[in-house]
């Protein structure tokens, strides 16, 4: 695929998600043989645009990170996205659903970095060395195709349905916290809608950002220090309307929650 037709194809996902309109995924119509690698471009493209509009990238994000999401997907990479500056919200905000097309939500651990972490080869443990702090986050995602129907290649394309962070202010460096033991609830409305562990994160969420440096690696890029990276979902992902509160609470490391209005 050349140049032109990633740039139209990001131009046309881009332009759907600042209309919050849902559309067709690529790999039905006009694109049937788009590859995880031309994906990867068009996600590109679009990150370029939106630091073209005066966006700031806030941090990476790991997606497809359990079991049965990439059962579902029949994959066995999880990918990876970008979150920027204008999809952040705090604790305790209330979030418009005018922002999004069909939001639903999923609980994760973020962690931030001491240092930038360079692949390939990089483990778990050199990973948990070098995290400075942990937090919980609820991740806001929104894909842009219709049902959230599409392709690997496609949701890699559309940057992993990157669409909101919603981060806790519990900080705790990771030394006393059995990152994979630890369980969430997400409840909307005080009804228990999912439950989970971090061990549904790649059998450890730190095994989530050492992927990601290895993926990185790939195209000689590090995973930054000081930047929030999202590690995957803990649980499903659940849909959420108007008026719902959004809690999700995390052994050891609190609750996040929010309105949606
Ligand atoms: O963060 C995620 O795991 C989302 C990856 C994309 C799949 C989806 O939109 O459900
Ligand atoms: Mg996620």
């Amino acid at each position: 695929m050349g140049t032109d037709r990633i740039k139209a194809l990001a131009d046309f996902l881009h332009g759907a998600e600042k209309k919050r309109t849902e559309v067709l995924r690529p790999s039905a119509d006009p694109a049937p043989d788009l590859t995880l690698e031309e994906g990867y471009l068009i996600q590109e493209e679009i990150i370029r645009q939106k630091l073209a509009e005066g966006h700031k990238i806030l941090g990476p994000k790991m997606g497809l990170t359990s079991d049965a999401k990439m059962k579902q997907m029949n994959v066995t990479d999880p990918i990876y996205g970008y979150t920027f500056d204008y999809m952040v919200e705090n604790h305790g905000s209330t979030v418009m659903i005018d922002r999004f097309i069909h939001p639903k939500v999923e609980p994760e651990i973020g962690f931030i970095l001491k240092q930038d972490l360079q692949g390939p080869g990089i483990t778990r443990a050199q990973v948990l060395a070098n995290t400075a702090f942990v937090f919980p986050a609820i991740e806001i995602i929104d894909s842009r195709y219709e049902n959230f129907n599409f392709t690997l290649p496609d949701v890699v394309a559309d940057n992993t349905s990157a669409a909101g962070l919603v981060m806790g202010t519990t900080i705790k460096t990771p030394e006393n916290l059995e990152l994979d033991a630890l369980g969430a609830v997400l409840t909307i409305n005080g009804e228990v809608k999912a439950l989970g562990t971090g061990a549904a994160v790649l059998g450890h969420p730190a095994n989530a950002v050492a992927r990601l440096a290895n993926m990185l690696a790939l195209k000689g890029e590090k995973v930054p220090a000081g930047q929030p990276i999202l590690t995957g979902g803990m649980t499903e992902a659940v849909r959420i309307e108007r008026g719902d509160f959004v809690s999700v609470k995390i052994d050891g490391l609190g609750e996040v929650s929010f309105i949606m209005a």
